[in-house]
């Protein structure tokens, strides 16, 4: 049996594979906003910070570890897991000081990890990648390195507010005395990793990639990135690995409390969306996958090396070897919920009702689906942009509203996914809204591409777990096989009538988009 976890924004969940059956046999998930209100963050961060802020508890992450264990234990017997692997939503980071890994070592079972924990935090919150603070981090190393594209050649991204580097910086700015006082700098991956493993283990290239510190030549931390980040930042971090390298056994403090074997070993984290490439079975050339979730991704394997001539897209390691390529959408589920709360709705209305009550006025009006900042592209946006009917801009018409809003989110994706030019034989859609027929089926038509859904929600946990058995030495590409193949019923072809009011609305969205993008 293999274990995968996935530390997201809003929740960690756990899924059991057996490979000698080919059957998920147990899946929990604890969420951060409903099983953890004590720390007062509904949608897995905390509320209000100032200046583009947006940090996490990480000890809520260790209540939520202690409380997935706990109803895992009594859901399964975890006596009979080899390997335990598993991801976490990129670029967040963990600050220790010097007593990190001796409070590991002699984790207690009567007490719970965060309280152990706690005092080894240099930095008590942790920013992560909703965090757009570091502008003026982002041009100060990407002045160092003596520019933007330098910096895309090297990481393969160019310096970006949410990546770990320019958090790193603006903390050591901000506390130069915290920053002192970390010993060793963790990704949530690799932080929830060293948990179990009892030690600090290292960040693996697909979640390092998204630090803006790894040279991707080297697979190696870069000096001159290390230098433009803050002082001695290479003491901070343990040298890069594979994602399916070993790390030992799992810590005595889970057999002891949970029940796991002695010879359970663990393998390393990674990063959310390399995860999710190996759970989608799309590590081969030709599928690319939508992950609708928080954040919206666009993600593939990358044919060969290839950054964004806008800057906006990312090079990541693929836990399976070589790279992939990714592109990030701030405004994903939080933008729709947004919609959907601002109009009363519940979710089938954006399904059932909303998009098949509009299918005529397909393409016609636009929306830049942007209730607060964006990624890509990068803007401050405050509320959507609305072009269209008068019934569509006053919202008497709530269900245009909803059509707008997420075909604007899959126009702003095609437009922004231009650049990698890969093979598109199929688009594998997962995430939570990846569910609704009617988003999927939007999804085809605006792509022009046939929409496949696995039955797994959660690819990333899948994936990790299939991390877990590839790095016990079970063959990956024959387990996907088995794994991640298309639900029965869940393909859906392109209208293929829609094709060129699609290419029309595509232009338009770019002019409007345009013409927004250079107000201010
Ligand atoms: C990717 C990104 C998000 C997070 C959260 O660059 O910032 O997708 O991984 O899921």
């Amino acid at each position: 049996m293999f274990l995968g976890l996935d530390s997201s924004t809003q929740s960690l969940t756990a899924v059991l594979i057996d490979a000698e059956t080919g059957r998920i046999t147990c899946q929990l998930s604890v969420s951060f906003g409903g099983d953890l209100p004590q720390y007062g963050s509904p949608s897995g961060f905390i509320p209000g910070g100032k200046n583009g802020e947006v940090h996490a508890n990480p000890l809520m992450w260790l209540d939520a570890l202690d409380l997935l264990f706990t109803r895992l234990a009594t859901a399964t017997d975890l006596s009979k897991v080899n390997m335990i692997a598993g991801s976490g939503q990129q670029h967040g980071s963990v600050y220790l000081d010097s007593t990190f890994d001796s409070r590991l070592a002699a984790l207690d079972v009567s007490a719970d990890l965060a309280t152990q924990l706690a005092p080894s935090l240099s930095r008590a919150s942790s920013p992560i990648w909703m965090d757009t603070s570091t502008g003026a981090e982002c041009a100060e190393i990407a002045a160092a390195l003596g520019g933007a594209a330098e910096v895309c050649l090297k990481s393969g991204s160019t310096a970006v507010e949410r990546f770990t580097g320019p958090q790193i910086r603006r903390f050591y700015k901000c506390d130069p005395e915290g920053y002192q006082n970390t010993c060793r700098i963790h990704l949530v991956s690799s932080f929830i990793a060293s948990v179990l493993a009892g030690t600090s283990v290292p960040i693996d290239f697909g979640d390092g990639a998204g630090m803006n510190l790894l040279s991707l030549s080297k697979l190696g931390w870069d000096t001159d990135l290390l230098a433009a980040t803050a002082p001695d930042l290479g003491a901070k971090l343990l040298p890069p690995a594979l994602a399916t390298s070993i790390q030992g056994n799992v810590s005595g403090y889970f057999v002891r409390k949970f029940g796991f074997s002695p010879a359970c070993r663990t393998a390393l984290f990674t990063g959310d969306n390399p995860a999710s490439l190996v759970g989608m079975g799309a590590t081969a050339p030709g599928n690319v996958v939508i992950s609708l979730g928080t954040s919206d991704t666009f993600f593939a394997v990358m044919p060969g090396p290839k950054t964004d001539p806008n800057g906006y897209g990312h090079v990541f390691g693929n836990p399976a070897g070589g790279f992939m390529s990714l592109i990030c959408f701030r405004n994903g589920s939080l933008a729709r919920e947004a919609l959907r709360d601002k109009l009363g709705l519940d979710w089938s209305a954006f399904d059932r009702d909303a998009l098949a009550a509009t299918r005529e006025a397909a393409g016609e009006n636009l929306m830049l689906p942007f209730f607060g900042p964006e990624i890509t592209p990068r803007h401050d946006f405050t509320q959507p942009v609305l072009e269209g009917s008068a019934g569509f801009k006053s919202g008497t018409e709530p269900a245009l509203q909803v059509r707008a809003l997420l075909e604007g989110q899959f126009l702003n994706m095609r437009l922004h996914s231009q650049w990698m030019d890969v093979k598109t034989d199929r688009i594998r859609l997962t995430g939570g809204a990846s569910k609704n027929d009617g988003i999927a089926q939007l999804v085809a038509d605006i792509f022009q591409a046939p929409v496949e859904r696995l039955d797994v929600s959660n690819s990333a946990a899948l994936g990790a777990a299939l991390i877990a058995a590839a790095a016990d030495g079970q063959d990956l590409s024959a387990l996907q096989e088995i794994f991640c193949k298309a639900a029965t019923g869940s393909s859906l072809q392109p209208d293929l009538s829609l094709a060129d009011k699609y290419d029309d609305a595509l232009g338009r969205f770019q002019t409007l988009l345009n013409t927004n993008l250079s107000l201010k």
